[in-house]
């Protein structure tokens, strides 16, 4: 099997995960279009009215990541209420099992609009993942995600509202982070709210060294997350230095990678220069995942084979990289059978 056809196999095959991705930034256009028609014909066309050709930050894009905060707003705009946030929710979650995904924990920030409250917004995707999506092969969680730019009152609301939806569903809702623009903020101030979530079960991933903030690195990785987002300003090559560095690596705390979302936000110069490879070859755990599919044009089998493709990894090591992201999965009981239908894979094809 040559590694092109491998890598649109894999993850049809076996047990890929998706452990990143954002649902307003994962919308599809398809989606969007969806959602638009939608609300036109339920008497919300002034909803509707959005510029979806500016939601898509291709290769070659002039914007970087902190104008990539604005396009969020488009798709804001179209989950307003609560069926259109559903929709979203199934929509997107469908179009990750055909990409071959059997796995996704898809992340959201809880909002207040004029159609919900805070709650409310749980409610719908919690629900929407386990009725909609319950006839699907897929299995989706949920981790509720705290905005940098919000309040450190709204941040202890989310985190009740978490902890609530963990206690009801422990198996949907599985995890609380920390993300938005990373120029706005400290991590300090919602370091309560995020340990809180944690005492009560809740596991933590947050997005660190997404631009370069070595102070924060330290703080975020003291502080013993499950996972982190990104790692880019860590190795001393990218912004880091020799403490953050040394720290992730004897933290062994796993990063989600998001190869094209840093390419096209500029985070990092191109793929071959992506810090992918130095944490891989230091062997700190690494998870490919897609960020934003939707604003970055891109799918999780699309990532696999742009990362075999930029690093050289052949198809034994790539399917072991799947194999060992069903470790960092935050649905514990759900390791073992992903792990197994991945090993299968493995001794199905003598890798
Ligand atoms: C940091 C990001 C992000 O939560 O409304 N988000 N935060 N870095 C990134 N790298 C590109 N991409 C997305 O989805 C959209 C929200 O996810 C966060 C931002 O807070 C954005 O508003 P939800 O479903």
């Amino acid at each position: 099997m040559n590694i092109d056809t491998f890598c649109r196999q894999l993850p049809k095959l076996s047990s890929c995960q998706e452990l990143h991705a954002h649902l307003n930034g994962s919308l599809s256009r398809f989606t969007m279009l969806e959602l638009q028609r939608y609300l036109a014909d339920n008497g919300m066309a002034d909803k509707s009215n959005v510029f979806l050709d500016e939601f898509q930050i291709g290769a070659g894009d002039t914007r970087n990541l902190s104008d990539c905060f604005q396009v969020f707003n488009i798709a804001h705009a179209l989950t307003s209420t609560k069926k259109t946030l559903s929709m979203a929710t199934a929509l997107t979650i469908k179009e990750f099992e055909d990409d071959g995904c059997c796995y996704i924990e898809l992340r959201s920030t809880p909002r207040t609009t004029p159609h919900m409250t805070m709650s409310e917004y749980v409610e719908t995707i919690v629900q929407t993942m386990r009725k909609e999506t319950a006839d699907m092969t897929i299995i989706s969680c949920l981790i509720i995600s705290i905005n940098r730019s919000s309040t450190h009152e709204d941040a202890n609301i989310i985190a009740d509202v978490a902890i609530e939806y963990h206690t009801k569903y422990p198996d949907t809702v599985v995890g609380i982070e920390l993300s938005g623009n990373p120029a706005v903020g400290k991590f300090q101030n919602f370091l309560p709210a995020l340990d809180r979530a944690r005492k009560a079960g809740l596991k933590v991933t947050l997005h660190c060294g997404e631009i370069c903030n070595q102070q924060e690195v330290i703080e975020m990785l003291n502080f013993k997350p499950d996972r982190i987002g990104h790692g880019v300003c860590i190795h001393p090559l990218f912004g880091g230095n020799d403490a953050t560095w040394e720290l992730l690596c004897k933290s062994q705390i796993p990063v989600e990678i998001c190869l094209t979302s840093n390419v096209n936000t500029k985070s990092t110069q191109d793929y071959n220069s992506h810090h992918f490879k130095e944490l891989y070859n230091a062997k700190v755990p690494v998870v490919i995942c897609t960020d934003d599919k939707g604003v970055f044009a891109t799918s999780l089998s699309q990532e696999y084979r742009i990362c075999a493709e930029t690093f050289g990894i052949e198809q034994s090591k790539l399917a072991r990289l799947s194999l060992s992201a069903c470790n960092y999965i935050f649905a514990e009981d759900k390791r073992k059978i992903l792990s197994d239908t991945m090993l299968n894979f493995i001794n199905k094809y003598e890798l």
